[in-house]
């Protein structure tokens, strides 16, 4: 029995029209196999200097994550989720948008932001545990690195839809992983998007966990790509570790965004090689073979057979790339080094416009106690002073 001949047979109230299917859901279903450009056909329509740009930025994005990994040893960065294995993803993001538009990334996507422009080191100021988001989001307009999973997604929906209503001509690109499809926010965002048609990108990097939960225990979708089809999105399945796929797959989604086509829900099929942050061990979840398997699928590796096959990139060209790399380290170290001056009532600063009762409590508390650690601080140098003076003691 159909619908119709239930609601004609029934006393309930015919259902409005709009109860019938408005998009036919076909075409919105993403393709069976991960989109690739490498070592197909196309890669032969691919530009040579956006290849050659991506791979220069591949090689510096690696050396950018295992640098900051060694940070977090050094006790110089209190937590780092590396990117490694990952870099295909988050360069072509970075690199996708056009100044205008609007990045929103999770803490994972701290080279994202600095594909984009970020720098490096106030890029890292969140995860040092300096201050609060670290830049100006404004400047080169990179949201907050959100650790809240999947809060980021309806602020960017809220940002592209406000844009537009404002006549702007603004695209946001919304990232993600895995596990954060599950979350609430993931859904809330992609239904407002499709309802409203807002010129949004969302990019979930499926990198095989969510901490130490597999994909498999996630979800039980047949792939993330076709979450989208519920809400009436199309879904973009995409080898994440072959850049210049990852860049067609998006740059598409950002042209479809802009001329007003709506949301894009790309799935990016990736792996996470290293631990979750460096506060986790991953081999108590996963076998050392399946991170073998995926080493042999590296995205610096599969671009750079690519070039070099096609004659596009030369030994001074990886070289040329790998020293940017090292200069980039080194500045970052050298940076990263320095001592941060901080003011810990800054808090208080940048929570709420204006400020709530509680929080002028707490700040006026935290006032007092620092300036009564001052001033013990100052009488303790004084006492320590008059007693030198008095027994000629040198307490070096
Ligand atoms: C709302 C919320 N719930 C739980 C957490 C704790 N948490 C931090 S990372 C993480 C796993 C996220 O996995 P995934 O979305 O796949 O991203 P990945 O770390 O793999 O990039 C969880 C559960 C959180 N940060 N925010
Ligand atoms: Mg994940």
């Amino acid at each position: 029995m159909t619908v119709l001949q239930q609601t004609a047979a029934s006393p309930r109230p015919v259902p409005p029209p709009a109860w019938r299917p408005r998009t036919d859901p076909a075409p919105l279903l993403p393709d069976q196999e991960p989109f690739r450009v490498l070592g197909t056909p196309a890669a032969r329509d691919a530009d040579p200097a956006l290849l050659k740009r991506l791979y220069a930025a591949l090689v510096l994005g690696r050396r950018y994550n295992t640098q900051a990994t060694a940070l977090t040893r050094q006790g110089r960065l209190a937590v780092y989720p590396s990117s490694t294995g990952q870099e295909a993803c988050e360069v072509a993001a970075g690199q996708v948008l056009a100044e205008r538009d609007w990045l929103f990334p999770s803490y994972r996507d701290t080279l994202a932001a600095v594909s984009r422009g970020l720098d490096p080191v106030r890029a890292l100021t969140l995860l040092r545990g300096d201050w609060h988001t670290g830049y100006d989001p404004r400047e080169h307009r990179v949201a907050p690195l959100s650790t809240p999973l999947a809060t980021q997604l309806p602020h960017a929906v809220g940002l592209a839809h406000a844009a537009r209503l404002k006549g702007d001509d603004v695209v946001a690109l919304a990232m993600v992983g895995d596990g954060g499809t599950s979350e609430g926010d993931f859904h809330e965002a992609l239904n407002f998007a499709a309802v409203w048609r807002a010129p949004v990108v969302f990019l979930v990097q499926n990198n095989g966990f969510a901490i130490s939960v597999p994909l498999a225990k996630q979800t039980a979708a047949p792939s993330l790509a076709h979450k989208g089809v519920g809400y009436g999105i199309p879904g973009r399945l995409v080898d994440g570790n072959d850049a210049a796929a990852v860049h067609t797959v998006l740059d598409e989604a950002v042209r479809r965004a802009r001329s007003g086509g709506g949301p894009t829900l790309v799935e990016a099929v990736t792996y996470r090689m290293e631990a979750h942050t460096n506060a986790d061990d991953a081999t108590r979840y996963r076998e050392a073979d399946e991170v073998e398997t995926w080493r042999g699928h590296d995205p610096i590796a599969l671009l750079e057979r690519a070039l070099r096959e096609a004659g596009q990139l030369g030994d001074a060209d990886v070289a040329a790339a790998r020293e940017a790399a090292e200069e980039m380290a080194a500045g970052l170290r050298a940076r990263m080094n320095e001592e941060p001056v901080t003011d810990p009532m800054d808090l208080f600063a940048h929570v709420y416009a204006r400020r709530t009762s509680q929080l002028r409590e707490q700040a006026e508390q935290l006032r007092a106690e620092l300036d009564a650690a001052e001033e013990t601080d100052r009488t303790d140098g004084t006492e320590q002073t008059e007693q030198t003076e008095q027994t000629g003691e040198d307490h070096r």
